[in-house]
């Protein structure tokens, strides 16, 4: 029998306190049932990484959302590289991985450290600020659409539509229905800059449109991966860095020993990914009957994997509820993992690093002013606002 749970993972109380909901999914078994969706889960640690390694048996195709494409029409174009499964997907992903390749995002980091030395700078003369809107939001809405080669204006629109998107992934609940109506007015803003001709000849949305030049690609695939990039690239790293400021506040031994060493800033936002898993949820779809334990699935079921959770299961993690740079956390699924695992890593790494390297040679103490306002979102979690006041460490 599979253990059915009370649970509503997509609601106010869960995403305001989801350990003990967490904990008691990964206790019932290694997958359980969640009867008021109608749907599975898994949040152990080795059964969410073993689901996503096995995409021949989990498929994306039928949506990483609650809604099966087999069942319902997708409400957008699906993406050319989330809801596709090989051998569709692998063409999509060898183009975006070298569009976002290593010696790709390598090329940035000059700008990129000058743009978080800038404005942890501003923000130290400014003392109180908001983490979320001045520093989580404002860094990767610079640094990001400026990369991609999107022009200056409007970029903040990007926010509303990430949050449909990653709202969409769940019911149609109030959070879905608020975000759809926020995200309403920039629409259409959102699809005329994935064009070419909205694009700079440099950044990485130029790089996507070369390949039709060859007839590898045509122009409507180009700007679906487009779409993929202003959908995914920024509200992510907005809640990774939202996470590590968040972190550092809450831990302050730890922001002690960053600055000691600012070389642990990359440790430090990958812990704080490990820790906080911005991205929280994604769902799979059997193709075919599986066993995990010893229960059987049978084909077309949906299987929501807990990410966040895998990240705190105490069968693999030691003092899971830790902020520590120190932990060895290679092997965390806060970036998925497998072929569908984050394209995009590459540069939020460098995102984080560069943002945290700047706040270890700069700043000497992060304290929180007022009360936290959490982000509801029925996939990410991180925050709406985050009342700090930052002091500037003596010049050396
Ligand atoms: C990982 C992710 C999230 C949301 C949208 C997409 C990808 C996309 O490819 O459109």
């Amino acid at each position: 029998m599979i253990p059915a749970l009370d649970i509503d993972p997509f609601c106010q109380d869960f995403f305001d306190d989801p350990y003990p909901a967490h904990a008691a999914m990964r206790d019932a078994g290694p997958v359980v049932y969640l009867p008021r969706y109608g749907i599975h889960a898994v949040a152990r640690y080795d059964d969410v990484r073993a689901m996503l390694m096995d995409w021949g048996s989990y498929s994306s195709a039928r949506g990483v959302g609650i809604s099966d494409f087999a069942k319902e029409k997708p409400w957008r174009l699906p993406s050319l590289l989330l809801e596709t499964d090989p051998p569709l997907h692998d063409r999509t992903r060898k183009l975006m991985d070298k569009v976002l390749s290593p010696a790709a995002v390598r090329a940035l980091r000059q700008s990129f450290a000058a743009a978080a030395d800038s404005l942890i700078d501003d923000l130290l003369v400014r003392g109180s600020f908001d983490a979320v809107r001045d520093l989580a939001e404002a860094y990767p809405l610079t640094v990001f659409p400026d990369a991609v080669g999107m022009p200056p204006e409007n970029r903040r629109f990007l926010l509303p539509y990430g949050n449909m998107v990653f709202n969409s992934f769940g019911p149609r609940n109030s959070f879905f229905e608020t975000a759809v109506a926020d995200a309403e007015p920039v629409l259409a803003w959102v699809q005329a800059q994935s064009k070419r001709e909205a694009l700079t000849a440099s950044g990485f949305g130029a790089a996507i449109h070369a390949a039709t030049d060859t007839g590898e690609f045509t122009t409507a695939e180009a700007e679906v991966l487009v779409r993929s990039l202003l959908t995914a690239g920024v509200d992510t790293t907005v809640n990774g860095l939202c996470a590590a400021v968040y972190c550092l506040a809450r831990f302050p031994t730890a922001l002690e020993q960053l600055r000691a060493d600012p070389s642990l800033a990359r440790a430090a936002f990958e812990e704080a990914v490990w820790l906080e898993s911005p991205v929280q949820t994604f769902f799979r779809t059997t193709t075919r009957d599986v066993t995990i334990g010893d229960e059987t699935l049978s084909e077309g079921t949906k299987v929501l994997m807990f990410l966040g959770a895998a990240n705190r299961d105490p069968r693999r993690w030691d003092h899971p509820d830790d902020f520590d740079m120190a932990r060895r956390n290679a092997g965390h699924v806060g970036f998925g993992t497998g072929i569908h695992g984050c394209v995009g890593a590459v540069l939020a790494r460098l995102e984080g690093e560069l943002v945290l390297n700047a706040i270890a040679r700069k700043v000497a103490s992060i304290e929180i002013m007022g009360e936290p306002k959490r982000r509801y979102n029925n996939t990410l979690r991180g925050m709406a606002s985050l009342p700090v006041r930052m002091t500037a460490a003596a010049e050396t």
